[in-house]
C-alpha cells in the first residue's frame, strides 16, 4: 500500500502537466481507467500515435495475477471476449480502447479495488518501448464491489 502511494507520487511528479496522460515515444496515453468486479476487471485508454506505426504488445501490474490484451468480438449475436496477441497503432492515428470493444483484461485480481482507486500498469511497446501508467478505477464501475448500508 505504501509502496503503491510512493509510485503513485513518482508518477505525478513526472506527469504533472496533465494527471492522466502519458507519453513514451511517439505514443500518448490518455486517461486509463478501469472498472470490474471482485475478480475480474476491463481497462481502457486512448492510444495516440504520432510517429510511424507501432504496437502495443502486452501489459502487466501487481493487481492480477494474469492481464492480456482482449478484443469485443459478434459470434452470432453474441457478445464475447476474445484474447489478441497485439493491439495495432497504425501511424498518426488514435486507437481507442473503450467498452464493447478492445480492452486490457485483468484476471484473478489478488485483492478487489475500490473506486476512484488507481494503481500502475506497465505498457509495452514494440518500437516506443515500455512505460508506466496510471490507471483509475472509475467511480460508475458496473458490479463494483457493493457495502451493505
Ligand atoms: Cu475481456
Amino acid at each position: 500500500m505504501l509502496k503503491n502511494f510512493f509510485l503513485s507520487l513518482a508518477l505525478s511528479i513526472c506527469f504533472s502537466a496533465e494527471a492522466s496522460n502519458f507519453k513514451v515515444g511517439d505514443i500518448t496515453i490518455h486517461q486509463p481507467w478501469a472498472r470490474g468486479g471482485a475478480s475480474m476487471m476491463a481497462g481502457y485508454m486512448k492510444l495516440e500515435n504520432q510517429g510511424k506505426a507501432d504496437r502495443l504488445l502486452s501489459a502487466s501490474s501487481q493487481v492480477s495475477e494474469a492481464l492480456e490484451l482482449h478484443q469485443h468480438v459478434h459470434d452470432n449475436g453474441v457478445m464475447r471476449m476474445r484474447k489478441i496477441d497485439s493491439i495495432a497503432l497504425p501511424a498518426k492515428e488514435v486507437v481507442e480502447l473503450k467498452p464493447q470493444g478492445l480492452h486490457l483484461m485483468f484476471i484473478r485480481l489478488k485483492k478487489p479495488l475500490a473506486q476512484s482507486e488507481r494503481f500502475t500498469v506497465t505498457l509495452h511497446f514494440e518500437k516506443a518501448g515500455d512505460v508506466p501508467v496510471e490507471f483509475i478505477v472509475d467511480a460508475t464501475g458496473q458490479a463494483a464491489p457493493q457495502k451493505q448500508p
